[in-house]
C-alpha cells in the first residue's frame, strides 16, 4: 500500500508540474507531431491518477471506518467496566448495612447482660447515661422502692440529643386500640411495632419533671413534631389526668385542649362531654369534648384515611379528618442533657 502511495504521490507532482509549467506550454505549438501523443500520455496519466485517488479516498474511508469501529468497541466496554463498578459498589454498601446491623444486635446483646446488675436505672434516659446509646428494646429492671416490676421498653437514643422512652407507637396499624381501661392501665401492644406502655407505667416514669415529645408523619411522608417540656399524669385514683405546658414545634399546639382532662376509654367516661368522647373517637385518652387530636384513635390505611372523624388525628395540622401514617409519644426528664 505504501507503495501504491508513494507511486501516486509521484504521479501527481508529474501532473502538476505539467500543468503548471509555462516553459512546456510555450514550447508545446513548434512540435505538432507529437502534440496528439503527448496529450493521450497526459490524458491516460490523469485516468491513471483519478483511479488511484479512488482507491486512495476508499482505503482511507475503509481505515477510518475501522477506527471507528474500535473506538465504539472501547466505549463499550468503558461502559460495561463503570456497570460492574456500580454493582461492586452496591454489593459493598450492602454487605456493610449487613454488617452494621449485626454490630448493632452484638452490642445490645452485650449490654443486655449489664443492664440487669445495675439499680439506678429509671428510664432510657439513665441508659443513655449510661452509655447505651443504640436506639432499640431494653429491659428496665424492677423498683423496689415503687414496687414495680421490670418493664420492656423502646428508646430513641437519636433523636434530639437521645433518651427517649417510648410510650406510645401507631406505624403498623394492625393491632386495636379501642381498648377497656384495664389494658390501657397496664398497657398492650408489642414495643417494636404499635403499643401503648401502659398509664400506670407512665405514671411511674413522670415522677421526675418530664418532657413528652410527639413526632408525626402523614401519607405524603411529611413529618412535624410537637414537645410539651412539662408533661405528667396523675395516678389511677384520679384517672390518670393529664397535665401539660411549654408547648414548642411544628404540628401545632393540639393537646392544649386536652389538659387537665381526665383519660377516658370504652368502658369508663371520664370526658367533659355528654357524649360518650371514646365510643366515638374509638381509642383511649384525655377526651375533653371531644378532641384536638384523637392520638389513639383508628389506623387508616392511604385511601381511606381522610374519611372518618375518628381516625389518628392532630387537627393542627391535618385537621380532624386526616387520620396520620406514623405517631411516637416519647418522654425523657426535663434536665436531660445529651
Ligand atoms: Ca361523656
Amino acid at each position: 500500500m505504501l507503495k501504491s502511495m508513494v507511486y501516486v504521490a509521484m504521479l501527481l507532482l508529474l501532473e502538476d508540474t505539467t500543468a503548471q509549467n509555462p516553459i512546456k506550454k510555450r514550447l508545446a505549438p513548434p512540435k505538432p507531431s507529437t502534440k496528439g501523443q503527448c496529450c493521450d500520455e497526459v490524458r491516460s496519466l490523469k485516468v491513471q491518477v483519478a483511479n488511484l485517488t479512488s482507491i486512495l479516498e476508499e482505503l482511507s474511508r475503509k481505515q477510518e471506518s475501522d477506527l471507528l469501529n474500535v473506538v465504539r468497541q472501547m466505549l463499550e466496554l468503558d461502559k460495561q467496566s463503570r456497570q460492574q463498578e456500580a454493582r461492586v459498589t452496591e454489593a459493598e454498601s450492602k454487605y456493610s448495612e449487613i454488617n452494621n446491623r449485626v454490630e448493632i444486635i452484638q452490642m445490645q446483646a452485650s449490654q443486655a447482660v449489664t443492664k440487669t446488675s445495675s439499680d439506678a436505672i429509671y428510664d432510657c434516659a439513665s441508659l443513655y447515661s449510661k452509655n447505651y446509646k443504640i436506639s432499640g428494646e431494653y429491659r428496665l429492671p424492677a423498683d423496689d422502692f415503687l414496687g414495680t416490676p421490670d418493664l420492656d421498653v423502646y428508646c430513641d437514643m437519636e433523636t434530639n440529643g437521645g433518651g427517649w422512652t417510648l410510650i406510645q407507637r401507631r406505624k403498623v396499624g394492625l393491632s386495636s386500640f379501642n381498648r377497656d381501661w384495664k389494658q390501657y392501665k397496664s398497657g398492650f401492644g408489642t414495643i417494636r411495632g404499635d403499643f401503648w406502655l401502659g398509664n400506670d407505667n407512665i405514671f411511674r416514669l413522670t415522677r421526675q419533671p418530664t418532657t413528652l415529645r410527639i413526632e408525626m408523619e402523614d401519607w405524603e411522608g411529611e413529618t412535624r413534631y410537637a414537645e410539651y417540656k412539662f408533661f405528667t399524669i396523675a395516678n389511677e385514683l384520679n384517672s390518670y389526668k393529664l397535665f401539660i405546658a411549654n408547648y414548642s414545634g411544628t404540628a401545632g399546639d393540639s393537646l392544649r385542649y386536652h389538659n387537665n382532662t381526665n383519660f377516658s376509654s370504652k368502658d369508663k367516661d371520664n370526658d367533659k362531654c355528654v357524649d360518650n368522647c371514646a365510643d366515638l373517637r374509638k381509642g383511649g385518652y384525655w377526651y375533653n369534648c371531644c378532641t384536638d387530636s384523637n392520638l389513639n384513635g383508628m389506623y387508616y390505611r392511604l385511601g381511606k384515611h381522610t374519611k372518618n372523624s375518628d381516625g389518628i388525628t392532630w387537627y393542627g395540622w391535618h385537621g380532624p379528618s386526616y387520620s396520620l401514617k406514623k405517631v411516637e409519644m416519647k418522654i425523657r426528664p426535663q434536665g436531660f442533657r445529651p
